[in-house]
C-alpha cells in the first residue's frame, strides 16, 4: 500500500513536470507541487530501501567531483553551416532543391519543406537514455568528445529522469540548456546581494551553472532545456519527417520549443526569419538566429554531410548583438542641456551588424556600479537601433594597469565647471549656450522637423558653422547667405540656395513651433503648442509670470518655473528680439484645436504591438471617431505610431524615420475627451 502510494506520488510529480516544462501549462500551484514533493521525501526517508535513482528526490547527487570526466559521443555532435543574409538562404534552398530534384526525390519546380526552429542561445548537450532511464549527459565539446555533466543535468527539472513511455535500448536526445531572461535577472540579483560574482548574460550563467563540480550549486540555478535533435536511437519510431520525430520526443516527456514550424522554399524560410526577428525581444529567452532543416528524413539522408555539417540544415543568424572588445578610454559627451555622459572609446568591434567604436556608459554611477575600468575587456551590446552600450567588464581579463574613471571637473568643450546637484544622477556643464557642444545640439534641435523644420541644415553643417564661429545663436541662422554657404566643403550652389529658401520659409513658424525650437527644459512639442494657444502671441508669452504660465492647462509648477526662467534670461531675450527684429521672424498664431469630435483630423496613425488596455480594434475605432485615420504601414507621412508590447518592425521603422511614437497613455492623452 505504502509502496503503491510512493509510486503514485512519483508519477504525479513527473506528470506535473511534464505539464509545466513540456506543455507549458501547469495545472497546480507551486505550493501544491512542493507538498507532493515533501510527501514523497518523507515516505522515502521512512523506507530508504525503496529509493531509486529515477526518483524526483534524487536529482541532486552525492559528493562534488574533482573534475568533469570525458564522454565519447556515439554519434558525433555536428555543427551547422551559417548564413547571415537572404542571399545565402536562397543559395541554400537552391542547393537543396537542385539536389533533390536531380535524384527525383522532389518534383521539378516544387519547393522543399523545411522544419524551422529557434536557435536558442544556450549550451548544446546530449542526453542518453537507456531503456527509458537517463544514464548520461554530455556537453558537445569538440563534437567527438564532450564533458560528462550527468550529475548536473539530473538537477534540471525540465529534463525527465525517466521517459514517459518505455523505449527499449538507447535513445540520445540533443538540445540546448539555457536560462530564461527573468530567471537570469533574479539569479544575478541574488548573486549581487550575497556579494558573489555577477554573470554577464543568460548564456554565460547557463554555461557556468552546467559546468559546476558540485551539482548542489547547479540545482540552485534555474536551468531549462529544449530538444532539437537526436543521436543514437536503437529503435526509431515510425516517422518520416524531422518534425514528426520532434513530436515523438515531446511525447516522451522532453521539452521541445513550440515556436517550430514547417515552411516551404526560400520565401517560407525568410518569412519565418522575419517573424521570429520581430518576436525576438518579447521571447522569454535569448536566441541568436533560427535553424532550417529539410523536413524529410529520407531527403536528409540523401543530401548527407559536408565536412562536419549536414547539407540539409542551416543556421540563419541575427547580426550578433553582443561582443567583447577592449575599452581604450572613457570620454565625456555634453548634451543639449549640458548633461555629461561618459562614453566608452572602444577598439573597433563588429556587433549588431555595424562596427562600433563608441558606446554609452550612461552616467558616473553606472560606471561605478558596473565597475568598468579603462583597459578592461568589456562586453558591448547593440540591440536593434538602440545606442550601443557597455554591459559589463570581463573581470578575469582585467590587466593590472586598468584605471578607474574620474568625472572631469571642467567641461572638455568650453571649460566651464561641471556640477552635479544633490540627488541627481546627471552631472552638467554649467556653460549654457556659451558651450559650443550645447549650442550645436540646441541648434540641431531648433531646426528639427518638429520645430522650425529647416531642411538641409543637418548636424554636420551646424557643427561646421559653429566651429567657424558663424553660428552663435538661433538668430544667426537667419543671417546665413547662399554665397558663404556655397563656399563650404561638400556644399554646392544649388544646395546653398535650397537651404536659404528653407530658412526663409522658416520665418513664419507657428508660435508653438518657435517656442518648442527654443529648447526650454520640460517644454515638449505639445506643451509648447498649449502655451502658444493659451497666450496667442509671443508678447503675451514673454509677459507671463509663473502664475500666469500655470493657467495653461498642461503646465504645472516645474514647467512654469523652467519656462519663465528661460524666457527671462537676458541672453535669451536678446536672441528673441533679434529673431523678431533684424531676422524678420513672424510667429503665426497657433491653429485652434480641431472641432470637438475631430481632434485627430488629418492625422494618420499606425498601431503596433499589444496595448495594455485597448484592443487594436478599440484603439482604431477611437482614433477614427476623433477624425484620424489608421494605416497599416509606416511612412514619412505617418503622424504617430502607437506602440504596445511586442511592437516589431513598425516601431523600428518609425524610429528610423523620426515619426513620433506614443504609448497607449499618449494616445489617450491625444484623444483628450473627444470620445
Ligand atoms: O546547434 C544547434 C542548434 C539548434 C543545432 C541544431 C539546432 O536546431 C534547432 N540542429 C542541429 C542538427 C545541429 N545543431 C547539429
Amino acid at each position: 500500500m505504502t509502496q503503491a502510494r510512493l509510486q503514485q506520488l512519483r508519477e504525479e510529480i513527473a506528470r506535473h513536470d511534464y505539464q509545466y516544462y513540456v506543455l507549458d501549462a501547469p495545472t497546480i500551484a507551486d505550493a501544491e507541487y512542493d507538498r507532493l514533493f515533501r510527501a514523497l521525501a518523507d515516505l522515502e526517508a521512512e523506507h530508504p530501501e525503496w529509493v531509486t535513482p529515477d526518483s524526483p528526490t534524487q536529482r541532486v547527487g552525492g559528493t562534488p567531483a574533482s573534475e568533469l570526466g570525458e564522454v565519447q559521443h556515439s554519434v558525433p555532435m555536428l555543427s551547422l553551416g551559417n548564413a547571415f543574409s537572404d542571399e545565402e538562404v536562397e543559395a541554400f534552398d537552391k542547393r537543396v532543391s537542385d539536389g533533390l530534384t536531380a535524384s527525383g526525390a522532389l518534383a521539378a519546380g516544387a519547393a522543399p519543406a523545411y522544419l524551422c526552429e529557434l536557435k536558442l542561445d544556450g549550451l548544446a548537450i546530449s542526453l542518453r537514455y537507456e531503456d527509458g532511464h537517463l544514464v548520461q549527459a554530455a556537453t558537445r565539446g569538440n563534437g567527438q568528445v564532450g564533458e560528462d555533466v550527468t550529475a548536473n543535468v539530473r538537477t534540471i527539472r525540465a529534463i525527465p529522469l525517466q521517459l514517459r513511455q518505455p523505449v527499449p535500448g538507447v535513445v540520445e536526445i540533443r538540445g540546448e540548456v539555457l536560462m530564461f531572461r527573468q530567471d537570469f535577472e533574479r539569479l544575478n540579483q541574488a548573486q549581487g546581494e550575497r556579494g558573489q560574482k555577477l554573470f554577464v548574460n543568460p548564456r554565460n550563467a547557463a554555461a557556468g551553472s552546467l559546468r559546476q563540480l558540485d551539482a548542489r550549486i547547479t540545482a540552485a540555478r534555474p536551468l531549462r532545456f529544449f530538444a532539437y535533435g537526436w543521436g543514437q536511437v536503437d529503435q526509431m519510431p515510425d516517422v518520416r519527417t524531422h518534425s514528426a520525430m520532434l513530436a515523438w520526443i515531446a511525447d516522451l516527456g522532453v521539452p521541445v520549443n513550440d515556436r517550430r514550424r514547417v515552411a516551404e522554399g526560400a520565401a517560407g524560410l525568410l518569412a519565418y526569419f522575419t517573424e521570429i526577428g520581430e518576436a525576438r525581444s518579447s521571447l522569454a529567452y535569448d536566441i541568436d538566429g533560427v535553424v532550417y532543416k529539410v523536413d524529410s528524413l529520407a531527403a536528409q539522408r540523401q543530401l548527407g554531410f559536408v565536412s562536419r555539417a549536414p547539407r540539409w540544415a542551416l543556421a540563419h543568424k541575427f547580426a550578433a548583438e553582443e561582443a567583447t572588445t577592449e575599452l581604450l578610454g572613457i570620454d565625456v559627451q555634453v548634451g543639449r542641456t549640458g548633461a555629461i555622459t561618459p562614453v566608452a572609446r572602444l577598439k573597433p568591434v563588429f556587433v549588431g551588424g555595424v562596427t562600433v567604436t563608441n558606446a554609452t556608459l550612461h552616467n558616473e554611477d553606472e560606471v561605478r556600479r558596473k565597475d568598468v575600468r579603462i583597459g578592461d575587456t568589456v562586453v558591448v551590446r547593440r540591440a536593434g537601433d538602440v545606442i550601443p552600450e557597455v554591459v559589463a567588464p570581463v573581470p578575469e581579463l582585467r590587466p593590472e594597469h586598468a584605471a578607474l574613471f574620474e568625472m572631469p571637473t571642467a567641461c572638455p568643450v568650453c571649460g566651464s565647471a561641471i556640477e552635479r546637484l544633490e540627488g541627481e544622477a546627471i552631472a552638467r556643464c554649467t556653460g549654457g549656450l556659451v558651450c559650443a557642444a550645447q549650442r550645436k545640439q540646441a541648434l540641431a534641435h531648433a531646426v528639427g522637423r518638429r520645430a522650425l523644420d529647416i531642411d538641409g541644415l543637418g548636424e554636420k553643417l551646424i557643427d561646421r558653422l559653429v566651429d567657424l564661429g558663424r553660428l552663435t545663436s538661433l538668430a544667426d541662422i537667419y543671417t546665413l547667405k547662399a554665397e558663404e554657404l556655397a563656399g563650404l566643403e561638400r556644399m554646392g550652389e544649388k544646395s546653398a540656395q535650397n537651404l536659404v529658401a528653407a530658412i526663409d520659409k522658416a520665418r513664419r513658424p507657428s508660435l508653438g513651433r518657435l517656442l518648442f525650437a527654443l529648447g526650454m527644459r520640460h517644454v515638449g512639442e505639445t506643451t509648447a503648442r498649449d502655451i502658444a494657444r493659451h497666450f496667442g502671441s509671443l508678447d503675451a508669452v514673454l509677459a507671463a509670470d509663473e502664475h500666469a504660465m500655470m493657467g495653461v492647462p498642461s503646465v504645472g509648477p516645474v514647467v512654469a518655473a523652467a519656462a519663465v526662467h528661460f524666457l527671462g534670461e537676458p541672453h535669451n531675450r536678446e536672441v528673441l528680439q533679434s529673431l523678431l527684429g533684424e531676422c524678420g521672424v513672424e510667429p503665426q498664431a497657433e491653429a485652434a484645436p480641431a472641432a470637438a469630435g475631430a481632434v485627430l483630423a488629418g492625422k494618420t496613425f499606425v498601431l503596433t504591438g499589444t496595448l495594455p488596455t485597448l484592443t487594436r480594434d478599440q484603439a482604431a475605432q477611437r482614433i477614427a471617431a476623433a477624425g484620424g485615420k489608421v494605416s497599416g504601414s509606416v511612412s514619412r507621412k505617418t503622424s504617430y505610431v502607437v506602440a504596445g508590447e511586442e511592437a516589431g518592425s513598425k516601431l523600428t521603422k518609425a524610429q528610423e524615420l523620426g515619426v513620433p511614437v506614443l504609448d497607449e497613455a499618449g494616445l489617450i492623452e491625444l484623444l483628450g475627451d473627444s470620445n
